[in-house]
């Protein structure tokens, strides 16, 4: 899955592809790449964001999703609302990436249960601007899963069917860097759960700090590196998500991890 943020200040790429021409180039260089979906999303969720009203979300999407679909490319939405999700499948859209997993807005699993798309249930505490004090775990892996699995009950009982789930552990949504390693870490605890799982640790915070030599531990004093600079991290999230049994990754860097799982699949069909 690449991600295609149309929106003025997402963490990693915000405000490069916002105007729509340059958006729909970009998606579709992303399926040149090798994405088997383009994510499309109008709000960004990074901490501290400011939440964005319907209309200007609506606005910034559906024209790329309608462009991008007519193009022949699977696009899903990544939305927190309904009615941006419902107007992004009137145009095309195949799935609905929700990264409150249908919290935030209680229209949401009535509109993803009568479209009957598949639906991402993202790991979710809270907006962005409380992520930071929500992230308080005993066992972040085995909380998550448990919290995943509720939300996939009540889902189920919203009208939405099995086959449409999909469930995300949220990584960086109301977890610090200790949770994250800790869920990459513990990921086949995840899709042991027995649902399809998508993975988003593209360019995140956590990956910005890393040890510069074998056994040296995280410097204190370095600074991390810069968002962009985190695609080879990001390569290799993918391929430790894929061999814990991921469905997707959902990563800007298309090329970089198509590579990554290139690696993965040659060495698994090596193996059989
Ligand atoms: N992360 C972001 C946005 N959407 N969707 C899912 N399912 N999982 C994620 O981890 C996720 C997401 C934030 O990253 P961005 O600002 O680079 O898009």
């Amino acid at each position: 899955m690449g991600v295609l943020n149309v929106t003025p200040d997402s963490f990693s790429d915000g405000g490069v592809w916002s105007d729509p021409g340059s958006a729909v180039a970009r998606g579709l260089a992303l399926v040149a790449a090798g994405a088997e979906l383009v994510d499309v999303g109008g709000e960004s969720t990074r901490p501290g964001a400011r939440p964005v009203d319907a209309e200007t979300e609506r606005a910034r999407v559906v024209p790329v999703v309608r462009e991008l679909a007519e193009h022949g490319v699977s696009v899903s939405v990544d939305t927190m609302k309904a009615s941006v999700a419902a107007a992004c499948l009137d145009v095309g859209a195949v799935l609905v990436n929700d990264v409150s997993g249908g919290l935030a807005d209680p229209q949401m699993a009535q509109v993803a249960a009568a479209a009957g798309v598949t639906f991402v249930v993202t790991h979710w505490r809270g907006p962005s601007d409380r992520m930071d004090e929500l992230a308080v775990y005993d066992d972040v892996v085995a909380e998550v899963g448990t919290a995943l699995q509720r939300r996939v009950d009540a889902l189920l009982a919203a009208g939405l069917s099995p086959g449409q789930l999909v469930v995300d552990p949220g990584f960086g949504f109301a977890k610090d860097a200790g949770h994250n390693w800790a869920l990459l870490a513990g990921l086949d605890r995840i899709t042991g759960l027995g649902h399809r799982v998508l993975v988003g640790t593209s360019r995140k915070r956590f990956l910005g700090r890393l040890p510069a030599r074998p056994g040296a531990g995280l410097d204190p004093q370095a600074e991390p590196s810069a968002a962009l600079e985190r695609d080879m991290a990001t390569a290799a999230t993918s391929l430790l998500a894929a061999q814990a049994g991921a469905w997707a990754v959902r990563v800007h860097d298309v090329g970089a991890t198509r590579s990554a799982l290139g690696v993965w699949e040659m060495v698994s069909g090596v193996r059989v």
